[in-house]
């Protein structure tokens, strides 16, 4: 079986790119400045990963039909609220990502907030309106519940909050691992779970896609940490070894940088395996799970 990764890959961020268009209020849209605000960062060189992802799972799953896009979007919408509030002076204090100025440098503090949170907001209702009349009540609940678990209480904000209380205070294997699994790994691994729900999958499926999900969403987080200690992103926030400068809760801090690629490595052999049987369906989500440690040369942390 032969699979171009990048066709696909390609393929699908056009399809992504396209459907986000849609599903954001145009640039001109009163009050102006939040829409522009919002765009700025949800066009502004993301990878996709996690939309592609999604479409992936679904697709891996069995599921068919129009109706995974607008979750796919929802959750690349979330991703853009939290890159938002976690550059802002109050949290990372970041002047650049994906190489340009951060929202806040270009239209202040204030929008910069609201910004992120009509963002939140809208893909809670892009689920619930565009989505839910395609994939039905049942399925489009499940897979809200699920999103919002993951980025909530006990999910991305959770692990932010850790995220920052650990700055510059020594840290156990036990806290970066509360932190990355609910900063980053929550929300891929709810996209990988939503693609599975959303297909109408059984449960066998969907436990599959999140176990699928876990392995790739921390291997994604270690090798964030690792490219920091090593400078080698396509594109800088404000600089690599930012990461050691703030004294941050990392997996190199703790296990050292060799052991790190090797968890990281093994984590995506492990992601592999899980999907590995699923033939022709499975080789999307074998390939996307090597492109997370593979990320530098692929274009590094744009
Ligand atoms: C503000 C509630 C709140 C949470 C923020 C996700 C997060 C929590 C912060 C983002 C900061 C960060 C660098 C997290 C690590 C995860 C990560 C590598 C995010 C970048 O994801 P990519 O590589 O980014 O998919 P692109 O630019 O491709 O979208």
């Amino acid at each position: 079986m032969s699979f171009d990764l990048r066709s696909y890959m390609d393929a699908r961020k056009a399809e992504v790119e396209e459907a986000l268009d849609r599903y954001l209020p145009a640039e001109g849209t009163y009050p102006e400045s939040l829409h522009k605000a919002m765009r700025y960062s949800v066009f502004s060189g993301g990878k996709r990963f996690r939309p592609i992802l999604c479409l992936a799972s679904f697709g891996a799953s069995g599921g068919k039909g129009p109706g995974m896009m607008p979750v796919a979007c929802a959750i690349e919408i979330i991703h853009t609220y939290s890159l938002i509030h976690d550059d802002l002076p109050c949290m990372d204090d970041d002047d650049l990502r994906r190489g340009r100025p951060t929202n806040h440098k270009v239209f202040g503090e204030a929008i910069a907030v609201l910004a992120g949170d009509a963002l939140l907001t809208h893909a809670i209702e892009l689920v619930v309106t565009v989505a839910g009349p395609e994939l039905g009540c049942e399925s489009c609940l499940r897979v809200l519940e699920d999103i919002t678990r993951a980025i909530g209480v006990d999910g991305m904000v959770a692990g932010q909050v850790v995220d920052m209380e650990s700055e510059g205070k020594p840290a156990g294997e036990e806290t970066v691992s509360y932190i990355h699994s609910r900063k980053t790994g929550a929300l891929i691994t709810s996209t990988a779970r939503c693609g599975a729900i959303a297909s109408g999958a059984d449960e066998a499926m969907i436990k599959r896609m999140a176990a699928y999900g876990e392995k790739v969403g921390l291997a994604f987080q270690i090798t964030d940490d690792i490219l920091d200690v090593e400078g080698g992103f396509g594109e800088l926030k404000s600089g690599a070894g930012l990461d050691s400068q703030k004294q941050k809760a990392t997996y190199p801090s703790v296990h050292g940088l060799e052991r790190s690629k090797t968890i990281a490595a093994g984590l995506i052999a492990e992601a592999r395996d899980i999907v590995a049987d699923l033939g022709e369906a499975g080789l999307s989500l074998m390939g996307l799970a090597d492109l997370v440690v593979n990320r530098v040369s692929s274009g590094g942390r744009s």
